[in-house]
């Protein structure tokens, strides 16, 4: 038998080298916005990559670059907090730009930081691969990394190898989140959050503000349609009737309109299926709140 393995990844690198896209390839689906706008909103953002014996937890580190005013030292704080945590970190570049003040001053960071430090050369599909060899004698010249990676995020190759490379750096240790859970994002808390706003607006405050709105699954499918699954929470049957409304007529326009709001959040195209559970007096239990994404 084999013994479980998991652990903390961090990933860091000047804006836009690749950061988000790596970490939505991991998981296999959008969960790191890649905007540049929702990326000053938020500190850290979790992709979790689970195989029968691994399991990794990403985190995207917005901001680690030479601050400029006060909110940025905030956010780079956030991200220098995030690399005592982590078991490695992969230093991402981007191999079709040349090494600027914005990397050394990673460099400078991650020379205090104990565990592995691996050199991701991303955007190798934008290159030709003579370059590769001077890149990294040029980062090797400045600190030493565990493992020098050349990937394209975007079209994956390497990744694999990446995530092959990065389990060997992993400690023994158990299975974090469930298998089919990829992010502990609070995109997901957002999207719960405006379904319950419809729910409260549209009943007219028939249904207690403490009813609950879970996010059952949220995933990506081949056409690139978000699927979001959602079961709205309520104490008593009464209360369900209200929600689901005459012939379900309730229930549809609430998905309709946070459907619409969804959308507009993730700027893309979404599926929304809600459904109605009566689960009494839930607020009580400790474990629900859990379950229901209550989570700080
Ligand atoms: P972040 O700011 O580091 O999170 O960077 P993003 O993931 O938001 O990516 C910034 C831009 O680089 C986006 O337009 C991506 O599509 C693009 N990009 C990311 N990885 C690659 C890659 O491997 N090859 C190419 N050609 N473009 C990439
Ligand atoms: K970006
Ligand atoms: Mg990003």
């Amino acid at each position: 038998m084999t013994t479980h393995k998991s652990g903390f990844v961090a990933i860091v690198g000047r804006p836009n080298v690749g950061k988000s896209t790596l970490l939505n390839r991991i998981v296999g689906q959008k969960i790191a916005i890649m905007s540049d706008k929702a990326q000053t909103t938020r500190n850290k953002i979790q992709g979790v990559y689970t195989t029968a014996d691994t399991q990794m937890v990403f985190i995207d580190t917005p901001g680690i670059h030479k601050p400029k005013h006060r909110l940025g030292d905030f956010m780079v704080e956030a991200a220098y907090s995030a690399l005592r945590e982590v078991d490695a970190v992969l230093f991402m570049i981007s191999a079709d730009e040349k090494r600027g003040r914005g990397d050394d001053f990673i460099i400078e960071r991650l020379k205090n930081v104990s565990s592995p430090v691996f050199l991701v050369i991303n955007k190798i599909d934008k290159v030709h691969p003579d370059k590769l060899l001077g890149i990294i004698e040029d980062y090797t010249s400045q600190m030493d990394f565990a493992e020098i990676v050349p990937i394209s995020a975007v079209e994956g190759n390497n990744v694999e190898h990446l995530m092959e490379t990065l389990i060997t750096q992993m400690p023994e240790g158990p299975q974090y989140f469930p298998d089919d859970q990829v992010t502990d994002h609070p995109e997901y808390f957002i999207v719960s959050e405006l379904i319950r706003e419809k729910v409260l607006q549209l009943t007219r405050d028939e249904v207690p503000h403490s009813v609950a709105v879970v996010i059952d699954s949220m995933k990506r499918d081949e056409n690139d349609k978000v699927r979001i699954l959602a079961t709205i929470i309520v104490e008593r049957d009464s209360q369900k009737g209200i929600v689901i409304g005459k012939g379900g007529k309730m229930l549809k326009q609430i998905g309709t309109k946070a459907r619409l709001d969804i959308e507009h959040l993730l700027g893309d195209k979404v599926f929304l299926e809600v459904w109605v559970k009566v689960q009494k007096n839930w607020r009580d239990k400790q474990t629900y709140l859990q379950d229901y994404g209550y989570r700080k």
